[in-house]
C-alpha cells in the first residue's frame, strides 16, 4: 500500500458521485517540451504525422466508443462475443487468484466481467488517462470489496515497468482490443518480450485480443464508416494538437483516408488536405499542398499462425488460440513460463 499516491477525482457529473479515494500511482513521466517536440517534429516531416495518442482527448474517447458500437467496426463486437463464448475455456487457461493486470484499462468495463471467473486478489488497472481510469476504478472497488483494486497510469508506448505494482506471484496480463496493433511487427515483438519479463513463472500469462487479417474491402469500411464517425475520430486530433501545439488547423480542411495496405499487412488512416494549407508549426511555416496526407494511425493484422509464432518468440509457451467461426478476430493465450 505504501507508495501509492491518495488522490481525490471529482466527477464532472452535476450530482456529485460518492468521494471516493482510489489508489492511482501515477507513473506517467511528465515532460511536455519533450512531447511537443515530438509532435512538432512529426508535423514537420515529410510524409508528416501525428502518433495515434493524439486521438485520445475527451471527444476523440467519446468518438471513439461510438466507433466500437458502428455496424462497420467488427472487433469490438467480434471478441466480445469470443469472450462470451469461451469464457470458461479462457478462465481454465488462465487460473484463478492471481492478479489481474488490464492494459489500456479505461473504464474498466471489459475487465470487469473477466473478474467473476478469473477471481484476482489485486486488480490492477493500467492506462495513460485518470479521467475514465479513476471512476471505473471506483465502481470495481464497490462491486467487489475483496479484491485489491489499484491502478497506474503510464505510457506504455514506450515500454513498461510495473514490477513494483504486481505484488508476490502470478499475475495475468490483459491486452484486448486489438491495440497491440498500434506497434509495428518489431514494436509489437518487443513489447510482448516485456510482458513475458513480467510473468512469474507458468502460472503468469498473456490474455490478448488480436483482429486478423481479412479481406481488403472490409477493412477499409470498418476504419471507414458510412456514418463518418472514423472520419471525425481522425480529424479529432487536429484539434488536438490545435490546442497543444497552438496550431491553427483547420479540421474540416482534411479529408479522412483510409485503407487496408496489404503489403504490410496493415489499415493505414490519414488526413489529407481538401485545399493547400499554410500551418504555423513552432514558429516555422509548414505548407501542405492539396491532396498531401499526414499519417495518424497504423492498424497491424496478424493470421492467427503468425501471431501465436509472435507469442512463441516472445517467450510465451502452450500459446492457444480462439476464434470467432469467421474467423474475424482472434483471443489469444500464452503461459508466461
Ligand atoms: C484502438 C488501436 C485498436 O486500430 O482498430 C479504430 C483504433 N482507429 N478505428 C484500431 C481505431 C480507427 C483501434 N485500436
Amino acid at each position: 500500500m505504501e507508495g501509492f499516491t491518495q488522490r481525490l477525482y471529482v466527477s464532472s457529473d452535476a450530482a456529485p458521485a460518492p468521494a471516493v479515494e482510489q489508489r492511482i500511482r501515477d507513473r506517467l513521466v511528465r515532460d511536455p517540451a519533450a512531447e511537443r517536440r515530438a509532435l512538432v517534429a512529426g508535423l514537420l516531416s515529410t510524409p508528416a504525422s501525428i502518433a495515434p495518442k493524439y486521438f485520445y482527448d475527451a471527444r476523440g474517447s467519446a468518438l471513439f466508443a461510438a466507433i466500437c458500437r458502428l455496424p462497420e467496426y467488427y472487433p469490438t463486437r467480434t471478441e466480445a462475443a469470443i469472450f462470451e463464448r469461451y469464457r470458461d475455456d479462457i478462465a481454465g487457461a488462465a487460473g484463478i487468484g492471481k492478479v489481474f493486470v488490464d492494459l489500456g484499462a479505461g473504464d474498466c468495463a471489459k475487465a470487469a466481467r473477466w473478474l467473476p471467473f478469473l477471481k484476482p486478489w489485486r486488480y490492477l488497472g493500467v492506462d495513460i488517462a485518470p479521467e475514465a481510469l479513476a471512476p471505473g476504478l471506483a465502481r470495481l472497488a464497490s462491486a467487489h470489496p475483496r479484491i485489491d483494486v489499484r491502478g497506474v497510469l503510464t505510457d506504455f508506448s514506450n515500454g513498461l515497468d510495473l514490477f513494483r505494482d504486481l505484488g508476490g506471484g502470478a499475475a495475468t496480463f490483459f491486452y484486448p482490443g486489438s491495440s497491440i496493433g498500434n506497434f509495428n511487427p518489431v514494436e509489437a515483438l518487443r513489447f510482448l518480450q516485456t510482458l513475458r519479463r513480467h510473468c512469474r513463472g507458468a502460472a503468469s500469462g498473456l490474455l490478448i485480443g488480436v483482429d486478423t487479417k481479412k479481406d481488403a474491402t472490409r477493412l477499409a469500411d470498418a476504419y471507414d464508416d458510412a456514418a463518418g464517425v472514423t472520419g471525425e475520430f481522425n480529424r479529432n486530433a487536429l484539434a488536438h494538437v490545435n490546442r497543444i501545439l497552438g496550431t491553427d488547423f483547420d479540421p474540416d480542411a482534411f479529408a479522412h483516408v483510409a485503407f487496408y495496405n496489404e503489403r504490410d499487412s496493415r489499415v493505414e488512416m490519414h488526413l489529407e488536405a481538401r485545399t493547400r494549407q499554410a500551418i504555423v508549426v513552432d514558429g516555422i511555416t509548414r505548407t501542405f499542398a492539396a491532396g498531401e496526407r499526414i499519417h495518424t494511425e497504423n492498424s497491424y493484422k496478424y493470421a492467427p499462425d503468425e501471431f501465436a509464432a509472435m507469442l512463441e518468440r516472445a517467450g510465451f509457451r502452450n500459446v492457444r488460440c480462439w476464434r470467432d467461426a469467421a474467423g474475424d478476430f482472434g483471443v489469444y493465450y500464452g503461459e508466461g513460463a
